[in-house]
C-alpha cells in the first residue's frame, strides 16, 4: 500500500512549478488591493484560466474578510481547487474488447501515450491489441509498430493513404477473434484540417459501433500541457465533434506552470484520467486531484 502511495506521489512532487513560493510571498503582506492584483497576475500566468482565477481572488477576498491570517490563504485556495475536481473514475472494462479511441493534435503525445495505457494494462495482465489508424503518415504508424514491438503487443496496420475506416474494422474483428480484452486506436491528428479529421473519426466511431455496440467504449483526447491555454482551444475542437470520455495531460513533466489541469476541469468538465510525466513507458500516473493540488502549491 506504502508503495503503491508512494509511486502514486512522488512523480508529482518531482514537478517543479513556481507558483507556490510566489505565493508564500505574496502572503507575506496583508490582502489589500495590490495583493489581490498580483494574486490574480500569478494565478493567470500558472496557467489555471481567466474563469478560476476570478473566482478564486474574489472567494479569497471574501474569506480574508472573516479569516484575515495570511497564513490560512493557501490552505484556502488548496480547497477551493480541490473541490473542483470530482473523485477519478475510471471506467471499468467492458466485455472483451474494451474499445479505446484515442485523439488529439499532432505531437502532443498520442502514440506514447497508448504504448504507457497498454503497458500499464499488460501489467494487469490484459491483453491488448494496437491499431494504426493514423494512415496518413507512414512514420506514425511505424512509430507505433516499433513500441508494439517492445511491448510484445500485436498490432494492425494498413498502408499509408488507406482509410483508416478500414484499418479499425479489421482491427475490431481480430480483437474479436483473438479474444483481446482490449483495443487502443491511435489515430491522425491534423486539426488543421479539421472538417475532414472529425468525419474521419465520425466514420470510425461508426464502424467501431455497428460491430460492437458500446464501441468506442472510451474516446480519449490528449493534451499537451505545455500548449497552455491552446490546449483547451484543442479540447474544445474535438469534444464538439466526438463526445470525448477522458483526458490524458502530457508532457507536465515539461511545464513550468502546472495550473493547466484546473483550467480543463473548470473549462471543460471532461475528467483528466491520466499524466503523463515522461518519455519512457513508466511515465504515466494516474491523475489524482489531492496529489496534484499539494504539488501545485508545493515550492
Ligand atoms: N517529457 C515528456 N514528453 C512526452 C510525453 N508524452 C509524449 N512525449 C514526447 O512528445 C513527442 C511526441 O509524442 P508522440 O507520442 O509521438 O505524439 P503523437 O501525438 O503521436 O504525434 P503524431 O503521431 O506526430 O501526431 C515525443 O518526443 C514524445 O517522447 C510526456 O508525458 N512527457
Ligand atoms: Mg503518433
Amino acid at each position: 500500500m506504502l508503495q503503491f502511495f508512494k509511486k502514486l506521489i512522488r512523480p508529482f512532487s518531482k514537478m517543479r512549478w513556481a507558483i507556490g513560493a510566489k505565493l508564500r510571498a505574496l502572503f507575506a503582506r496583508p490582502l489589500d488591493r495590490a495583493t489581490c492584483d498580483a494574486l490574480e497576475q500569478l494565478l493567470y500566468e500558472a496557467d489555471l484560466g481567466p474563469k478560476v482565477t476570478a473566482d478564486l481572488v474574489e472567494a479569497l477576498r471574501i474569506h480574508a474578510k472573516e479569516h484575515p491570517d495570511p497564513a490560512g490563504f493557501i490552505p484556502f485556495l488548496k480547497t477551493e481547487i480541490r473541490a473542483l475536481f470530482p473523485e477519478r473514475k475510471v471506467s471499468s472494462l467492458t466485455s472483451p474488447p474494451h474499445v479505446i479511441l484515442v485523439t488529439g493534435v499532432n505531437g502532443s503525445g498520442k502514440t506514447t501515450s497508448i504504448i504507457k495505457l497498454a503497458h500499464r494494462y499488460q501489467q494487469e495482465g490484459k491483453s491488448v491489441l494496437l491499431a494504426a489508424a493514423d494512415t496518413f503518415r507512414a512514420a506514425a504508424s511505424q512509430q507505433l509498430a516499433t513500441w508494439a514491438e517492445r511491448i510484445q503487443a500485436p498490432i494492425i496496420r494498413s498502408q499509408t493513404g488507406s482509410d483508416p475506416a478500414a484499418v479499425v474494422f479489421d482491427a475490431l474483428n481480430s480483437a474479436k477473434t483473438r479474444k483481446s480484452d482490449l483495443l487502443i486506436i491511435d489515430t491522425a491528428g491534423r486539426l488543421q484540417n479539421k472538417t475532414a479529421l472529425m468525419q474521419e473519426l465520425a466514420k470510425m466511431r461508426r464502424v467501431l459501433t455497428q460491430q460492437v455496440p458500446g464501441a468506442p467504449h472510451e474516446t480519449l483526447l490528449i493534451l499537451d500541457a505545455t500548449m497552455g491555454q491552446n490546449a483547451l482551444d484543442q479540447a474544445r475542437a474535438f469534444h464538439q465533434f466526438t463526445p470525448i470520455t477522458g483526458i490524458i495531460l502530457t508532457k507536465l513533466d515539461g511545464s513550468a506552470k502546472g495550473g493547466i489541469a484546473v483550467a480543463i476541469q473548470k473549462e471543460l468538465g471532461i475528467p483528466i484520467l491520466w499524466v503523463g510525466t515522461g518519455e519512457t513507458m513508466e511515465d504515466l500516473i494516474p491523475f489524482d486531484p489531492a496529489s496534484y493540488v499539494d504539488a501545485l502549491f508545493n515550492d
